[in-house]
């Protein structure tokens, strides 16, 4: 028998229904025995907690558990973050067990970077604006480093985008043009700059498109660098470049993660799937592992957070067709495994800790059921060892050897605040108070919070990574803060004046990039209007001059009469027509509805964390 089918069979034999308490009484949360019904989960340890599921069974939690844990979530930021500062900054991150900094993933202070805006959604405006001074005084991108380009855009560029567009709501007196300018975005740019194709050493610039996984600030791509990147280092771009463009009035950034996203998917499997690792330089798959997990997963979440962000119907189009494909041949019993992306047998059967994203993401395409379900199976992993594992083997229930460890990452708390918003379920909010729990007892120490080295014993390791603050305690707050601005439903928003007319902003529907920093969609639409039709100004020129020149060569071919001329060069005003014309205007005539306002067709209607808004609804 093959392999493949032995697994689901070894499943049932070592996994066993469980049982869970009531729903709370006011009928609004969803029954969680509907998402269980066809639920396994390992019995090698107890589930523990009765208590706490008969007091969440049975009193309303809105009444002190909320307001209590966000206090004990702001307590543990504040822990670490003035940690950080007295002992670290202005390094990468903190140590705590030794109370000293290091740099890790460059040299960019990057906790305060990463902590920016969890300060604003805290409330914590003059410590925001404080903060901005001194990245502005103290960051430079001009360093000989060698640098992850996956880690550098979604922690320092995501973050800094992120605080550019929540400056004025923290009280950040904006320069004119904001949002459209301002020192923040000047500052994302250039860090996305070091990372683009301006020249031959730089990481985007090879045959396929596909960015290598390593950089030099100063010197660019180093000669030897391996071709072989990840593919969440190819294809976890969109959402922090189409912003830039969007913001600079650049389609460079854009450009480039789109052409990678591409590459992606042309390159995927007969069977609908995308492997782990790729040779950027010829594109050929290096590792052939297909899975939702580590070196994949944000791939699948910008597929989706893209197609919200732009309202791209191609990028959603995209990630349905993997998300059968991964159906198909990796979900057993709600659980994910790893299979062989051209043969779907089964390489690995474990769940890795990264994948604890996925019901997250399920949530935003309106998935709930399967999103509940597969979270519930991971919940019970986190109360088998008080944390999530790196890797848990899960037809044998445990955890598998040198990948015990914790590193206090947010997947699985970012599911639950995804879907507590979807569902009102107060088992997340349970899970939430758990990881608050498990958190302080086993990773608190006097300088801060320490990465877990094993779960089975509880050895810390000298590592505070800089997304504890970034993502864990923010989630874990919004978790826990229904009220923040960041849920939003569009009851409120800001209006601003821009060089470009009025702007309407903070209506809600934030998009979180993969280091969970908000992107506010209108944001988008404020800068990129009069670039846009610049844009599609340029487009139309180039159109009718090709027009005009496929008119004109059908008329020699007809006529074989006069001599040929050749035609201006397309997006020029050096044409006899275009003299004295205001620039756009003549093309304006022509193609009138490319130049009106973007209208929002696909799910018109952002998806509103966790609520999706189909046409037909
Ligand atoms: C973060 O840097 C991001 O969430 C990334 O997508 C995955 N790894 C860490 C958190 O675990």
């Amino acid at each position: 028998m093959p392999f493949r089918l032995l697994i689901p069979l070894g499943l049932v034999c070592v996994l066993l229904p469980l049982h869970h308490g009531a729903p709370g009484p006011d009928g609004t949360a969803p029954d969680p025995a509907h998402y269980r019904n066809h639920m396994v989960v390992p019995t090698l340890r107890p589930v523990s907690a009765p208590f706490s599921r008969l007091v969440f069974g049975f009193w309303p939690p809105t009444l002190f558990l909320i307001p209590r844990t966000r206090e004990r979530v702001k307590a543990m930021f504040y822990h670490a973050y003035d940690s950080y500062l007295e002992n670290a900054f202005p390094y990468d991150e903190l140590r705590p067990l030794t109370c000293d900094g290091h740099d890790t993933w460059g040299s960019f202070s990057l906790t305060l970077i990463d902590a920016l805006d969890t300060l604003l959604i805290l409330g914590n405006t003059s410590e925001f604006q404080r903060v901005v001074e001194v990245l502005q005084d103290n960051v430079d991108f001009d360093i000989d480093v060698n640098a992850s380009v996956f880690e550098t855009n979604i922690r320092v560029v995501g973050g800094l985008l992120s605080a550019h567009l929540l400056s004025k709501k923290a009280g950040v007196e904006v320069e004119a043009g904001w949002p459209c300018s301002g020192p923040l975005l000047r500052m994302a740019e250039e860090a996305a700059r070091k990372l683009l194709p301006v020249s031959d050493a730089l990481a985007f610039q090879t045959p396929t498109g596909m960015p290598y996984g390593t950089v030099n600030l100063l010197h660019g791509v180093n000669p030897g660098e391996t071709p072989v990147t990840c593919t969440a280092g190819i294809g976890t771009f969109i959402v922090e470049f189409a912003t830039l463009s969007s913001l600079t009035g650049d389609p460079v950034f854009e450009d480039v993660a789109r052409v990678a996203l591409m590459r992606l998917w042309e390159s995927r499997s007969d069977i609908g799937l995308v492997g782990n690792h790729i040779d950027v330089l010829t594109g050929k798959w290096v590792a052939q592992d297909a899975g939702i997990g580590a070196g994949v997963d944000s791939y699948f979440e910008y597929l989706v957070k893209g197609a919200i962000l732009l309202q791209d119907k191609k990028l959603m189009a995209m990630f349905l067709e993997y998300n059968k494909a991964i159906r198909n041949y990796t979900h057993f019993d709600d659980w994910y495994l790893w299979v062989q992306m051209y043969k779907g047998t089964v390489s690995m059967p474990v769940f890795q800790s990264l994948e604890a994203y996925w019901p997250g993401l399920q949530s935003l395409i309106g998935d709930i059921d399967n999103a509940m379900r597969t979270f519930l199976n991971y919940y019970t992993v986190w109360k088998q060892f008080g944390g999530l594992p790196e890797f848990y083997n899960i037809p044998q229930g445990y955890t598998v050897e040198k990948r015990e460890g914790y590193p206090l990452r947010p997947e699985l708390i970012e599911s639950a605040m995804y879907l507590y918003r979807a569902t009102g379920d107060p088992t997340l909010l349970e899970l939430g108070r758990d990881a608050v729990e498990s958190i302080e007892k086993i990773s608190k120490v006097e300088c801060g919070f320490a990465t877990i080295k094993d779960l089975r014993d509880h050895k810390l390791d000298n590592r505070m990574e800089s997304f504890f603050l970034a993502e864990t305690v923010k989630y874990l707050y919004l978790l826990f803060h229904p009220n923040n601005f960041i849920h939003n439903n569009g009851s409120t928003f800001d209006s601003v004046m821009t060089p470009h007319g009025e702007c309407i902003l903070g209506a809600g529907g934030y998009i979180f990039n993969t280091e969970a920093h908000p992107i506010d969609p209108a944001a988008l639409h404020c800068c990129r209007r009069l670039k846009e039709e610049q844009w599609e100004v340029e487009d139309l020129m180039r159109e009718f001059y090709s027009l005009k020149e496929s008119r004109a060569r059908a008329r020699r071919k007809t006529m074989r009469s006069g001599p040929w001329e050749p035609p201006a060069e397309p997006g020029t005003l050096s044409s006899p027509e275009n003299h004295d014309q205001p620039r756009g205007k003549q093309p304006a005539k022509q193609r009138t509805p490319l130049l009106s306002c973007p209208s929002q067709p696909f799910t018109s209607k952002l998806a509103l964390l966790g609520q999706v808004f189909l046409d037909s609804s």
